[in-house]
This record gives structure tokens, sequence and C-alpha cells, in this order.
């Protein structure tokens, strides 16, 4: 595609979302990169954060302190960093014709706070109506991967000595069940989720996640994205 072509396409909404350690802050990185070099304005962010308001929210949250609270009063937590998110960040770069790559939205919350934290769908679904409006990603990756090829990744980036937050200090039942959660969220939503083999490399992984905004966002062939 030509980089006037790029420029003349309305700006999509991206999210990545998947367990612990699969690879979503360096994947969001580089497909920023990557429609850059297209000649597409794009930005990277990440929840819980994204905003000023929303990463004071979010120290609180991967604190454990609200845990105590319930799966519920965390979802509104949740819940509330992503109306400062979506107001401050989201929407206005999408109106200024910009796309946005979120590391993590609201599929998070389903899985991490619904599907383990017990929450019921109808709960989720009002929520999900009053925090996003109209807004929905148009195609969300869901990067899979064995929870426990995740977790080493995540342990080997941490800091020497720095403390486990509040969802890595859970066991692997926990990891094993987030990860039937996310696919649980791409086969319902076939439409809008892509599911990718994270356990390929950084540079595989990559051209899976360009395949897919190719065929799904950009109209172009790739014979690839068909299987999924
Ligand atoms: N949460 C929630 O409960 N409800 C919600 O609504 C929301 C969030 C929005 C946020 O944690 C926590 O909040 C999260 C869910 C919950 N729970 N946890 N845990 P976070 O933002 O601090 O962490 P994270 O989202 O889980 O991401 P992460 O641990 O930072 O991992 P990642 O972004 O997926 O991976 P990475 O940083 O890109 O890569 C990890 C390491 O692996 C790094 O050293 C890379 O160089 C390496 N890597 C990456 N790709 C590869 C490949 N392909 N091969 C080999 N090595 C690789």
């Amino acid at each position: 595609m030509t980089t006037e072509a790029a420029k003349a396409r309305p700006a999509h909404f991206v999210t990545l979302e998947g367990g612990e350690g699969v690879g979503k802050s360096t994947q969001a990185r580089r497909l920023v990169e990557r429609l850059n070099k297209s000649g597409i304005a794009a930005i990277a962010t990440r929840e819980p954060g994204g905003s000023p308001g929303a990463e004071t929210l979010r120290d609180l949250l991967l604190s454990g302190k609200v845990k105590d609270l319930g799966a519920k009063a965390e979802a509104i937590l949740f819940a509330a960093a992503r109306i400062d998110h979506i107001d401050r960040k989201i929407a206005p770069a999408l109106a200024a014709g910009t796309w946005v790559v979120s590391d993590r939205f609201a599929d998070s919350t389903r899985a991490y706070q619904g599907a383990l934290g017990g929450l019921d769908a109808g709960f989720l679904r009002a929520l999900e109506r009053v925090t996003l409006g109209d807004l929905r990603p148009d195609l969300t990756l869901i990067l899979d991967l064995p929870p426990e090829i995740g977790l080493a990744r995540a342990a080997q980036r941490r800091a020497p000595g720095a403390a486990l937050d509040r969802f890595e200090r859970e066991g692997p039942a926990f990891h094993a069940a987030l990860r039937k959660a996310y696919l649980d969220i791409a086969a319902a939503e076939p439409e809008r989720c892509v599911v990718v083999d994270a356990a390929q490399s950084e540079d595989e992984v990559a051209q899976a996640i360009w395949d897919a905004i190719s065929y799904r966002l950009l109209g172009a062939p790739s014979e690839k994205e068909h299987g999924i």
C-alpha cells in the first residue's frame, strides 16, 4: 500500500491482550513503529494507565490493596481508569486521525475480573456500556502462550529484588484459566479477535500481527490470515 493510500484510511483502534509476559508491550511498540514506517500516524498506550489519572489508579490496582474489596469493586476501578484513558488519550487521538494501539483494554476486565473473578456477564456488559460508550476495538490481537513460558519471560525481565504485583502473585491454575478465558473471548468474537501464537520468535509474532493488520484493517490479502 502506498503512503498516500495509508494516510487516507480512517484511524483504527487496535488492542493487544493475553496473559503475563506474552509480549504485548514489545509487540505494541513494534506495531506502532511499523505503522509509522508505512506512513500511518499511530501511538502506543497501555492499561491500566495511559493517561496521568489512570496511571495513578494503576499504582493502586497493582499494589493489591484493592483485591480485598472484591472483583466487582476492582472491575469498577479498572473502568474508572479506562474512562480517563479514553477521554484524555484514546478518543482525542482517534478523532485526530491517529491509530491507537493499546497494551490491554476491556477484554482484560472480562478475563481477569469476569472469568477469573466470577463476575456475571450482565454486570460486565453494563459496565462496558457506561465505560466505553460506542468505542470498541476494531481489532484485538490475543497473544496466546502456555503460561509457564510467559511467567518465565516476565521473571527474566523483572529487576533483581523487585516485588511481584497483585496478579503475578497468583498461582498456575489462575494463569491456565486466564489463557482459556482469552481463547473463549476470541472464539465468541472472531470478527474482532485474532489469536496469535506468541511462542514464536519476536520477529515471527510481529509478522503474524502485521498480516492480521494488513488483512483485517488495510484491505490487503493475506493467505495466512484466511486460516484464522
Ligand atoms: N488487569 C486487570 O486485572 N483488569 C484490567 O481491566 C486490566 C488489567 C486493564 C497489568 O499488569 C495487570 O493488570 C495485568 C492484568 C491486570 N496482570 N498481570 N500480571 P502489567 O501491565 O504490569 O503487566 P502485563 O500486562 O501482564 O504485561 P507484562 O508482564 O509487562 O508482559 P507483556 O507486555 O505481555 O510482555 P513484554 O514486556 O513485551 O515481554 C516480556 C519479556 O519477554 C521481555 O523481556 C521481552 O523482551 C520478552 N519477549 C517478548 N516477546 C518475546 C518472544 N516472542 N520470544 C521471547 N521473548 C520475548
